[in-house]
């Protein structure tokens, strides 16, 4: 069967998924596409699928089986809960929703559903990178992780990017990958920040470094740098009591040229995790088409998500070390990982 998926946002990252769902992953069809900017939507929308006047009319819409949210994040909530009631598998890009309580909401609604429905867009769990250094820890080779050490480098932002997003928007990555890595909770979150680079808007707190402590105690430094100009630059290293894992770079080939050696170093997210946002919407259209509950990061990740990074932006705006806080994780959405 082919799974028809009708789109909410139609921007950067919808169109990239829209071209990925078209020319790349099998066994779907973009069949409906909705953006508050409707010329940007005709514009993405592929052959054959109709330009909707809302995300409410994607969500309802008879050739659509399951929708994709991949518009600003203060509206996921809403399309999110539209979708649960309609009874349809949503994939929403991160954030699941900006604040805990619109989190919240989701889970009760998808609980009182009875089954998942929902998948959060943190692309990580499904890099190779990553995949492997899962599998070394749970091996048990590197002994138990003690302490894991992380940068998040984007060579520039936009003047609408604010100190805030450093851990909303950027870090959000590390929250959920570092949660499902560990098999563990955040429960406490800091910041620290060193001198700011000249290279910046001057509004902007960077770069920041971020210091989250897990309920089992380990300690994970992160650096988020997002003008750093050099390039995309993702590194992970976690050491345990024998050993430690490294995330690898991305295969790149070796030049020797003009008395240096060189490897490019990549420019931008949509490259950097090409492959991980294919395996993800594979995996995805595979659990939807065969009627099962989706694998991926569920609500309760979303929402866990939201909660350690908002604690975050508390903690760099008051400098202080704040305590989580999540709620109990129900039942329905089993273990951490
Ligand atoms: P964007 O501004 O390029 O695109 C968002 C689009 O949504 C715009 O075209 C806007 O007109 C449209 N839109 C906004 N509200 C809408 C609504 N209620 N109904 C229909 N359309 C609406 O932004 P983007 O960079 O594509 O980001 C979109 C989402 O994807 C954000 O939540 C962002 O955090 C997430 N994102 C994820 C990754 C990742 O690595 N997984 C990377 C980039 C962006
Ligand atoms: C962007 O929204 C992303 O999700 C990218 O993966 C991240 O690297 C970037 O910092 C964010 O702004």
């Amino acid at each position: 069967m082919t799974v028809r998926v009708g789109v909410i946002g139609a921007g950067w990252i919808g169109k990239e998924h829209i071209r990925r769902l078209t020319d790349t992953i099998t066994g779907a069809r973009v069949t409906a596409v909705t953006d508050i900017d409707a010329a940007r939507a005709a514009e993405a929308a592929p052959v054959g699928a109709r330009v909707l006047p809302d995300g409410a009319s994607v969500v309802a819409a008879d050739d659509v089986d399951a929708v994709l949210v991949t518009s600003w994040g203060p509206t996921h909530a809403e399309h999110v809960l539209n979708a649960i009631a309609a009874g349809k598998p949503v994939f929403c890009e991160k954030p699941l929703a900006t604040t805990a309580e619109d989190c919240l909401k989701i889970i009760e609604a998808e609980q009182a559903h009875g089954r998942r429905l929902v998948q959060v867009g943190f692309m990580r769990r499904y890099d190779a990178g990553y995949r492997q250094m899962k599998q070394v820890i749970e091996s048990g080779r590197i002994g138990e992780p003690l302490i894991v050490h992380c940068a998040h480098r984007n060579p520039t932002v936009p003047e609408s990017y604010t100190s805030a997003m450093a851990a909303l928007d950027t870090a959000v990555h590390e929250v959920d990958v570092l949660r499902w890595l560990l098999d563990d909770e955040i429960v406490s979150t800091q910041v620290v920040t060193p001198r700011a680079t000249g290279k910046r808007f001057e509004h902007l707190r960077d770069p920041q470094i971020m210091l989250f402590e897990t309920a089992k105690g380990v300690r994970i430094d992160l650096e988020v740098f997002v003008n750093c100009q050099y390039g995309y630059d993702i590194q992970c290293e976690a050491v345990g009591e024998e050993g430690l894992v490294r995330l690898p770079d991305p295969a790149a080939v070796g030049v020797r040229s003009a008395g240096q050696h060189s490897t490019e170093v990549l420019t931008d997210w949509v490259g950097r995790f090409a492959d991980a946002f294919d395996t993800e919407f594979r995996e995805w259209i595979a659990a939807v088409d065969a009627g099962n509950e989706p694998t991926g990061p569920s609500a309760w990740d979303g929402y866990a998500a939201t909660v350690i990074t908002s604690a975050t932006v508390e903690a760099l705006e008051s400098g202080r070390v704040i305590a989580t806080d999540l709620k109990p994780r129900p039942t329905f959405y089993g273990g951490i990982a």
